[in-house]
C-alpha cells in the first residue's frame, strides 16, 4: 500500500514539474555580466532579449544604487517623481507578469542621466509572428511547423502521462 502511495506522489510531483517546465519563465540578470551599474549599456543589453510574461528581471547591484520602477515620462526625462515602486538592498527580483512596457532607473542623483535606466518591452508569445522566409517570390507558408512541434510535445506528454498512470496499477 505504501508503495502505491509513494509512486502516486512521485508521479504527481513529476507531472507538475513537467507542466511547470512549459510555463515557467526565464530569469534575466539585468546588465549581465556587469549587473546594475554605471558602466553598462542597458539599451544594448535589452536589445538582445525578447521578454515574455512569466520572465523575471533580477537586479544585482552595489547598495550605493537602487531601483525605481517609474512611469514612462519620468523615465524619458530622468525626473525623480513618484515611483511606482522602489527597490533597495542590492538584489531584487521583479516579475514581468503581463505584456507591456516597464520602466526602471536608479534614483541616485545623476545616475539615470549617466545611463542607469532600463526600458523593458514584454510581448505575448502569441503576438510574435514567425520570421518570414528570405525568398521574395514564393508565397508565405503558414506557420504550421511551430504548431506541429507543439502538438508533438503535447502528444508525447499525454502518452507519458497515460503510461505513468497505467504503471501505477502494476506496482
Ligand atoms: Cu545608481
Amino acid at each position: 500500500m505504501m508503495n502505491i502511495v509513494k509512486v502516486l506522489v512521485t508521479f504527481t510531483v513529476l507531472s507538475v514539474t513537467l507542466q511547470l517546465a512549459f510555463v515557467a519563465g526565464t530569469n534575466y540578470t539585468v546588465g549581465a555580466p556587469g549587473g546594475w551599474d554605471l558602466n553598462t549599456n542597458y539599451t544594448k543589453w535589452v536589445s538582445t532579449i525578447t521578454f515574455y510574461p512569466g520572465d523575471n528581471l533580477i537586479f544585482s547591484y552595489a547598495t550605493t544604487h537602487d531601483v525605481w520602477e517609474v512611469k514612462e515620462s519620468d523615465y524619458q526625462t530622468c525626473t525623480k517623481g513618484s515611483a511606482i515602486k522602489q527597490y533597495t538592498g542590492g538584489n531584487n527580483v521583479i516579475a514581468l507578469t503581463e505584456a507591456g512596457s516597464r520602466y526602471f532607473y536608479c534614483s541616485i542623483t545623476g545616475h539615470c542621466g549617466q545611463g542607469m535606466k532600463l526600458q523593458v518591452s514584454v510581448v505575448t508569445k502569441d503576438s510574435s509572428s514567425p520570421p518570414s522566409p528570405p525568398s521574395g517570390n514564393s508565397p508565405p507558408s503558414p506557420p504550421k511547423n511551430d504548431a506541429a512541434a507543439l502538438n508533438g510535445i503535447g502528444t508525447r506528454l499525454a502518452i507519458a502521462l497515460v503510461l505513468g498512470e497505467m504503471l501505477m496499477f502494476f506496482v
